[in-house]
């Protein structure tokens, strides 16, 4: 057993850590722009499309897919798509050989500090890959059953209380299993409580991306009166400690997003009662590998998780939804239909929302999904051909 079993239960990642990254004939760095249907706020910012950097492997006439989650800017992470970019060709593709395991790949870019998203860029990639090359779907690679997945929606900031109702309504109607709403200052109690006088039973919770201070502790108590299912990184993104403070003075669950950067954070923000709930974005987290890690660790402490989103288009939603049949992903996601993002995606099939609101994992080698390549060249804006 070594170190990270010994702390995320009985998870065994030995068969998928042992697989070769075999001879990469191409490899390709793909910017893509898709504009959202609506502009998607946060406490920091409001963005009206989807900038991501695709990673495009090609070997022996098998192509596996990354999506780096960063966005063009750091406004939810340090890390944005020209710094995964600088970190992907000069730092981690320089140690990609054809014998070297994924497992030791990934043990090798620990070398490199933080830089998670550009990490699990090649990861993924590798992962889709080796499915592909095998010839079965992600989930089974990853020694996971296949299982319908629960949905969730991360409704944006509004510009009124009006328009939020509208919005959790319609998402109500398509049948989401939790509600997800975004917070800040001035636009928080009242917000929760008209939401929660309309559907005294949904499933909700509220996300602040970091927008409140100790100092806000009696402000942030009056939102336990609303039963939310959990309140989403309240305080600043370093301290872990004043959440733990925080969170002995809430009766409502606390959650940790940019908090956590790796199984460490996961364990210390447990150890320290920071959080009574993980959300795992792979992306930020440094892949699919040390998510499942993460949610193994969660699972044997009792402490739900669950995949978040970073509004992927169809290439990082696929990753999101294959993840979440690992096990400890016991709480909905912020995985939810295509439609909601993007008129248009550049992969066939989009994600929908099944009777019940489940969603099905794709069937197919790999990720499942096909990326369309007269979609891919439409909202393309550069590509760099690295091998
Ligand atoms: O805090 O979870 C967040 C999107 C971008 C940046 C940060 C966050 C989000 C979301 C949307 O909440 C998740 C999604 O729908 O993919
Ligand atoms: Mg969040």
């Amino acid at each position: 057993m070594n170190s990270h079993q010994d702390r995320s239960g009985a998870l065994d990642l030995t068969a998928v850590e042992g697989l070769a990254i075999g001879t990469l004939d191409h490899i390709d760095l793909i910017t893509v722009s898709l504009p959202f249907v609506a502009p998607f706020g946060t406490s920091v910012y409001t963005w009206t499309c989807k900038e991501a950097l695709l990673l495009r492997l090609e070997s022996g006439g098998v192509v596996g897919w990354g999506e780096c989650v960063a966005d063009p800017d750091p406004y939810y992470s340090y890390e944005t798509t020209s710094t995964a970019r600088h970190i992907i060709k000069e730092f981690l593709l320089p140690e990609m050989k054809p014998d070297v395991t994924i497992g030791a790949l990934m043990a090798r870019f620990r070398r490199v500090r933080g830089h998670g998203m550009a990490k699990a860029t090649i990861e993924n990639a590798l992962l889709d890959l080796a499915a592909k090359r095998a010839g079965v779907p992600l989930h089974a690679l990853l020694g996971r059953p296949r299982i319908p997945i629960m949905s969730g929606i991360s409704i944006g900031l509004q510009d009124s209380v009006d328009a939020l109702l509208r919005a959790v309504e319609d998402a109500v109607a398509d049948g989401y299993h939790r509600v997800k709403m975004k917070i800040m200052h001035g636009r928080d109690v009242e917000w929760v409580r008209a939401v929660r006088e309309r559907w005294p039973d949904l499933p909700l919770m509220a996300d602040a991306n970091g927008d409140y201070r100790m100092e806000d502790a009696d402000h942030l108590a009056e939102l336990d009166a609303f039963g939310l299912t959990m309140i989403e990184q309240p305080l600043g993104y370093t301290d872990i400690i004043r959440h733990a403070e925080l969170q002995h003075r809430l009766k409502t669950p606390l959650c940790l997003d940019e908090s956590i950067h790796d199984l460490d954070d996961a364990l210390a923000a447990m150890d320290l009662g920071a959080c009574r709930v993980i959300n795992i974005k792979e992306g930020r987290v440094g892949g699919l590998l040390e998510s499942l890690r993460i949610a193994a660790a969660c699972a044997a402490r009792g402490v739900p998780a669950w995949s978040g989103g970073m509004d992927e288009t169809g290439i990082g939603r696929a990753f999101n939804i294959h993840l979440q049949t690992g096990e400890g992903f016991t709480l909905p996601g912020d995985t939810s239909a295509t439609a909601r993002y993007f008129r248009e995606d550049i992969v066939d099939p989009p994600v929908v929302l099944a009777p019940g609101g489940w969603i099905e994992v794709p069937e197919g080698p790999g990720i499942g999904v096909e990326v369309v390549p007269e979609r891919l060249a439409r909202y393309t804006l550069g590509t760099e051909r690295l091998t």
